[in-house]
């Protein structure tokens, strides 16, 4: 039974990393495969973001890097509404150093990503120190690691054997660590292992942006695909509208990736 056509629930329990237990489990629960993307550069309107979409959501990203008026008070508050509106918090870090230098960028800084971060990703690039390096600081906490197997923007090296690579240094960390992929689709499928696949470049309208951006919708990405978690970035915070537009757009695409998984598991 390949991960596709098991439910969430399902896999939740099998499932040996807590962190992706815990989203498994919350994403049955919520009914959400849907992962917003907060992309703007102020604290308090990335919170406002947040506030609108929590309920539709499994899953908050976030760059911190991007923010110019950082305190830890905006990570502070994150970590607040993930447990008030059950939801995980993903920082999309994309690592890509040497396992020593990965090590201090995720425990230290001004940031302290894996202080407030439940999941991150890292680029397989490095070689496996990488996976380690971040594991000494992330495996006691409890944290969840993916590995960037493939992007979705155009001429992206992240192809063929480099992916097929990304996937067996995966399994080589073990699922205890690194739980899954950013992927375009089930990289994982040449075995029976199950990885989460959490997908960007999702929207229903949009087919690219100017910038190698490119887009598929949540029925592409879940059903046709087999993915996980749809991202969606500015499909949603970017349209049009007061607070309760914002919401109902997240609610869309919420219902539309739901769906997608529902049809999936009966095929
Ligand atoms: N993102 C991608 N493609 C990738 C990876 C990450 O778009 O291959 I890896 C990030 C970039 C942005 C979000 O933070 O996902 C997508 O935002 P939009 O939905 O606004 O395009």
């Amino acid at each position: 039974h390949p991960p596709t056509t098991k439910p969430y629930a399902v896999r939740a329990d099998a499932h040996p990393n807590p962190t992706a237990k815990r989203l498994l489990k919350l994403m049955d629960r919520k009914k959400s495969n849907l992962c917003v993307s907060i992309d703007v550069t102020k604290c308090e309107d990335a919170l406002e973001i947040v506030r609108r979409v929590a309920p539709a959501v499994c899953m908050v990203k976030t760059h911190i890097d991007i923010m110019e008026d950082f305190t830890p008070a905006f990570t502070a508050e994150l970590a607040r509404l993930a447990d008030e509106h059950d939801f995980l918090i993903f920082e999309d870090r994309k690592f890509a150093d040497i396992g020593n230098t990965v090590a201090l960028q995720y425990s230290s800084g001004v940031h302290r990503i894996a202080e407030w971060s439940h999941i991150t990703n890292a680029h397989p690039l490095p070689g496996p120190g990488i996976v380690t390096g971040l594991g000494k600081v992330g495996k006691p906490l409890d944290r969840a690691l993916l590995l960037l197997a493939e992007m979705s923007s155009a001429g992206n090296l992240a192809v063929g054997d480099y992916t097929r690579q990304a996937v067996q240094m995966a399994r080589d960390a073990g699922r205890d660590w690194v739980v899954g992929f950013i992927a375009m689709g089930r990289v994982d499928s040449d075995g029976d292992d199950d990885f989460l696949v959490l997908t960007p470049g999702v929207g229903l309208v949009a087919k690219g942006d100017a910038l190698g951006q490119q887009y598929r919708t949540p029925r592409q990405v879940v059903y046709d695909s087999g993915c996980d978690v749809i991202i969606v970035g500015r499909g949603i915070y970017g349209i049009e509208g007061d607070a309760a537009a914002v919401l109902a757009e997240a609610e869309k695409y919420r219902a539309e990736g739901w769906k997608a998984y529902e049809d999936r598991l009966i095929q």
